[in-house]
């Protein structure tokens, strides 16, 4: 921009070129000069690529945010995991730069191993009324990582067997630390629907996959593909109970109770769980922007009626219209798996004997190569 030049000094600029990587600039915008506005600001800086902003304060400071989107007028919000916050300047103007990357829920459920070497993937079982949403949530968090709108589970018809979902990181990535358990939906008529004891067999990981539910005869020891010794891998870590947000201001009494049932049952086994509130947008309607609204009421009225905190309860809205993901829908379902990775792992700090276990091995191994090697002296 000829005649108008940055307010870096050549040094400045040596060290913002260090944090992003050795990249050239050129001045779009410098509000002393063109004003301290938005829409200016926005008519010269959107749709040009990756965009350095830096900013100063009456203490020396420089600071500023790298975006390796182009900046865009839509309202919206953009991913861009590569984008970061900087500090060049400290206080009274000390040189001391510093980068701060995005954390974003995406990235941290990618990085996440789960803390027991025996467990490489924690298992979250879905629980809830028919037609609730269970199907559906497993689908759009499988289409937010494969990067398209995908639905391997099948939604929107009565499910009566018992599936395990792995995730993978993309078509062919790898797999991620999470595997999703669908379930038969809840219904308030006893003798039908998914049974308190076939939740149980679920938990203690006796249940295979593709197991078909039959609530008049639950899965007995002796019935086929029953998972005899289920180790700590097969069992469940994590409890999501997904609830449409649209009906639980009229939950009929009986599944309200059942509901309740099975949350006592879930924390004998001291496992933890998160309310998943589905269909957010059906209860906002037309109106619905997914992140400026948050369905209070509903979200009350379901910590009253199954008796659970207000903060473990999360309002998702799946994929099930839509052709293409939306970044509003992702950060929704995101947030959810991050809560349910971090319960789970809180579940799996009740396990500290597998390090044990692991120094005596190691420990047991060494006084083995131990004897031998005096044994070999005489
Ligand atoms: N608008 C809207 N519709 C949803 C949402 N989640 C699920 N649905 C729809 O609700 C219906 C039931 O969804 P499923 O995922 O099959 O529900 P489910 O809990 O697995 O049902 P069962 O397996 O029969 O117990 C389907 O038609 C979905 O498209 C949501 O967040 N918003
Ligand atoms: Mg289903």
């Amino acid at each position: 921009m000829a005649g108008v030049k940055s307010r870096l000094t050549q040094d400045e600029v040596k060290q913002l070129q260090h944090l992003l990587g050795s990249r050239q600039f050129s001045l779009l915008y410098k509000a002393s000069v063109h004003g301290y506005n938005a829409s200016i600001f926005h008519a010269k800086c959107d749709a040009q690529g990756p965009t350095v902003a830096v900013a100063y304060n009456g203490s020396g400071y420089i600071f500023g945010g790298f975006t390796c989107q182009s900046y865009v007028s839509s309202g919206g919000y953009i991913n861009d995991e590569k984008a970061f916050l900087f500090r060049l300047k400290g206080k009274e103007g000390v040189l001391s730069p510093l980068k701060i990357p995005v954390k974003t829920a995406s990235g941290e459920i990618r990085s996440y191993k789960p803390y027991l070497n025996s467990v490489p993937q924690i298992r979250i079982l879905v629980l809830g009324p028919i037609g609730a949403g269970k199907s559906s949530f497993f689908n759009s968090v499988n289409s937010v990582f494969r990067g398209y709108v995908t639905s391997q589970a099948i939604a929107g018809s009565d499910n009566t067997s018992y599936r395990t979902y792995p995730v993978k990181d993309g078509r062919d990535g790898k797999p991620l630390p999470i595997i999703f358990c669908d379930t038969m939906g809840i219904e308030e008529k006893s003798g039908t629907g998914l049974e308190i004891d076939e939740v149980s067999n679920i938990i203690k990981g006796h249940v295979p996959d593709r197991y078909q539910f039959n609530p008049a005869a639950t899965l007995r020891s002796d019935s086929p593909g029953y998972v005899k010794t289920p180790s700590l891998k097969d069992q469940i870590h994590c409890v999501a109970f997904v609830i449409d947000g649209c009906k639980i201001e009229i939950l009929p009494e009986k599944l309200e109770e059942k509901l309740k049932q099975l949350r006592r049952k879930v924390n004998q086994f001291g496992i933890p769980q998160l309310v998943l509130l589905t269909k957010v947008d059906e209860i906002f309607g037309e109106f619905f922007r997914i992140i400026h609204f948050v369905p209070f009421l509903q979200m009350r009225i379901t910590a009253e009626k199954l008796g659970i905190p207000l903060a473990q309860i999360v309002p998702v809205k799946n994929y099930c219209s839509e052709l293409d993901l939306l970044c509003d829908v992702d950060i929704l379902l995101l947030s959810a798996v991050r809560q349910l990775i971090r319960l789970a792992e809180s579940y799996l700090d009740n396990f500290p004997f597998e390090k044990i276990n692991d120094i005596f091995a190691c420990i047991k191994g060494r006084i083995d190569s131990l004897a031998f090697k005096v044994g070999s002296l005489y």
